[in-house]
């Protein structure tokens, strides 16, 4: 774990992937725009539908790892974060729950693997995002209950979904998928200290190098990470590892209104472009922080090609800067 925070310190830079089958929505519901990854929530999309039209016709035909690879890395990305399961509840690689891309969408391709092999033979890093609370396709998980003028009301199933799909989840994809650089958590609700202390327990002892981000719960994890698109860090770090530099981490889109695709955001926001990002980027970075900057595949598993251009403007401009 020591190499791995040196290494995150010096790398600095890594491509945050939010995908899955809200992509295959493209941000619109009844033919009304609404959201990326939360559509399912904001469109009030109850499971049966979200399942039929979403995951069950979510098939990345196009999906190509190496070419993934080749945009982190031109624009000077050292690791990369992709969505293993977000809020929604579908797996995006192939679990024993059947809700998952591999058997669910009958896909058949676990893309996840594809995306991991091809990152060890290249040596890009690779975490992944996982949403331990909220799961809208769970009885259990958090979220369901969720008027969305905003009360959000206890599960009282959350230990048995907690138990039951979490747990054996973070154990795949900490078992399967060779060596696992990062596990980014998010919106800890319902996360008592034994949860949590499951979750470090489960990473440090399949993955004793793996970096666990705050987004877990309660004060566990190694580093911190600001609010979505902070630019600061907001809560003071190292406290797991005193004796090291610990980075905190922010995290933004170059796609607007969201993290997913959309078909009017989900090309690159035409509000922002590279220029901004190497700001960001700047900022982060010479506040010692590590930057992970969000692209959003279309649901055919292709990058657009604006999201790719517009890192590729990063990557020139720290070819040329990276060292100062
Ligand atoms: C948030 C999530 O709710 C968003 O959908 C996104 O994943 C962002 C990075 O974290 O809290």
């Amino acid at each position: 774990i020591r190499k791995n925070m040196e290494k995150l310190y010096e790398d600095k830079f890594g491509m945050f992937i939010h995908w899955g089958p809200y992509a295959q929505l493209e941000g619109m519901w009844n033919g009304e725009k609404k959201s990326a990854e939360w559509i399912m929530k904001v469109g009030q999309i109850p499971v049966k539908d979200y399942e039929r039209e979403a995951a069950a016709k979510f098939k990345p035909v196009n999906f190509n790892a190496s070419e993934w690879i080749d945009i982190a890395e031109n624009a000077g990305m050292r690791f990369m974060v992709l969505t293993a399961k977000h809020h929604d509840g579908f797996a995006m690689y192939k679990s024993q729950h059947p809700y998952n891309l591999v058997e669910f969408a009958d896909f058949g391709r676990d893309i996840y693997k594809e995306l991991a092999e091809k990152c060890a033979e290249r040596d890009m890093n690779l975490g992944f995002y996982y949403s331990q609370s909220q799961d809208w396709h769970e009885k259990g998980g958090v979220g369901n209950d969720w008027d969305f003028e905003g009360v959000l009301k206890p599960q009282k199933d959350f230990d048995d979904y907690f138990y039951n799909k979490v747990t054996p989840q973070v154990k795949e994809l900490t078992e399967n998928y060779g060596d696992i650089f990062m596990v980014w958590f998010d919106t800890p609700i319902q996360m008592d200290d034994e949860k949590c202390q499951l979750m470090m327990d489960i990473v440090k002892e399949n993955q004793p190098g793996a970096l666990v981000n705050s987004r877990l719960g309660n004060g566990f994890g190694h580093f911190d990470v600001s609010i979505d698109n902070g630019k600061t860090p907001s809560v003071s770090t190292a406290t797991w590892l005193p004796d090291l530099k610990v980075p905190w981490q922010t995290h933004e889109s170059v796609t607007q209104g969201g993290w997913g695709y959309t078909s009017y955001g989900g090309d690159l926001d035409r509000t922002k472009d590279y220029p901004d990002f190497i700001y960001s980027f700047c900022r982060i970075v010479g506040n010692g922080g590590v930057y992970l900057l969000n692209v959003a595949p279309r649901p055919d598993g292709t990058i657009p090609q604006s999201q790719a251009n517009s890192l590729r403007a990063i990557g020139e401009w720290l070819e040329v800067n990276g060292e100062a």
